[in-house]
């Protein structure tokens, strides 16, 4: 029998996890257990590149696990774990670092956007971190990433670093693939149709947690455009306010543009916001009761990471012995 296919991904637990982080990558994870041997981890190494407050961040940790498997992801199914609770990451981090170049860390939009965003604190590490980033993957050698659209160049990276190490040292690291959905991949900020969602702007950000009446009124309150024509129509360039809400109705129901613009024909946006909002809320609901009840249990979340972590650092050591060797480091 041909052996699974290998996929990873992650997400920072740097703030609540947003419709934008569920409806791009995460709804599509559970699926994917079926048909690959799967590694989901909690990227705590790159959430310190922007200053955290620790007791929130170990919060965060934990209710970004519970979230992971309240949305399906099954720890008995996949592989599910701490970033540093595997030093190999850091470990091949490193190594990678010296396989980076500056000119191409300096053309990243994530660097040039949080460098914009925390002029303060322009460490080092939100320069490097798409070579941790690589580190992370390479570790696993999957053959793809799921990852939202703003992250696809970070993948693009990653393959550049290890074909280079591969053309210096043989095969070493399988090369991936991101993998972007095709709806919902740039979920916006319902108050700002021209920037993505983001915790940043918790106005125009639904948060897993919000409660429905919450979701209710950003929705309510949700930009539409200022057009005459008040219809609800899938048309991103002229209708982003109302193609964003389209766009998330669509991934929550299942339903075609098409069939959603014949359902709101004649309708306009009055009925067709508070119609997103609960739909949102439907969908959400089962997700936030079922984190509720997994962090109230402790002990299991425990179990779940640690395991996930001894699993992990299997594999991971195995590709950071081949790298060590393979660079000329004296083994121990
Ligand atoms: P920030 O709000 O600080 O920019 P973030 O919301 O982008 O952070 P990340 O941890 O960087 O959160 O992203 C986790 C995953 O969610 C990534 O795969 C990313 O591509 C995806 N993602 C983030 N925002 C959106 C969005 N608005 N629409 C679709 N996917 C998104
Ligand atoms: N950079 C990603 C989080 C992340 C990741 C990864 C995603 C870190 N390492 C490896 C996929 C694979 C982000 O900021 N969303």
């Amino acid at each position: 029998m041909d052996e699974k296919k290998v996929m990873l991904s992650g997400i920072q637990p740097s703030g609540d996890l947003h419709l934008g982080n569920y409806l791009g990558p995460l709804r599509h994870w559970p699926e994917m257990i079926e048909e690959f041997d799967c590694y989901f981890f909690l990227a705590d190494l790159h959430t310190i590149t922007v200053r955290q407050d620790p007791a929130q961040l170990r919060r965060r940790v934990l209710t970004l696990l519970a979230q992971y498997i309240a949305c399906g992801l099954d720890p008995e199914r996949c592989t599910l774990f701490i970033q540093s609770h595997v030093p190999a990451h850091a470990q091949l981090g490193w190594v990678l670092d010296c396989y980076t170049m500056f000119g191409e860390l300096s053309r990243m939009t994530q660097f040039k956007d949080k460098a914009a965003k925390h002029k303060d604190n322009i460490n080092a590490g939100l320069f490097t971190y798409p070579a941790l980033m690589a580190a992370d993957i390479l570790l696993y050698q999957p053959d793809f990433v799921p990852v939202g659209e703003d992250q696809k160049q970070h993948v693009e990276i990653c393959r550049d670093i290890a074909e280079r190490f591969n053309g210096i040292y043989g095969d070493v690291f399988k090369v991936p693939a991101p993998h972007i959905p095709k709806v919902g991949a740039r979920i916006m900020s319902l108050n700002d149709p021209t920037s993505k969602m983001s915790k940043s702007n918790l106005e125009g950000c639904v948060i897993l947690m919000d409660k429905p009446e919450d979701i209710m009124r950003k929705f309510k309150r949700a930009i539409t455009d200022s057009d005459t024509e008040r219809c609800v129509r899938y048309a991103p360039q002229e209708k982003p306010g109302v193609s964003n809400l389209v766009q998330i109705y669509a991934t929550v129901t299942g339903k075609s543009f098409e069939e959603i613009e014949a359902e709101f024909d004649g309708k306009g946006y009055g009925a067709f916001k508070p119609a997103v909002g609960e739909a949102v809320a439907e969908t959400l609901r089962p997700i936030r009761e079922e984190t509720e009840r997994l962090l109230a249990d402790k002990a299991y979340l425990e179990n779940v990471y640690k395991t996930g972590a001894e699993k992990a650092s299997y594999v991971a050591n195995k590709t950071l012995r081949k790298v060590y060797k393979k660079v000329g480091f004296v083994p121990r």
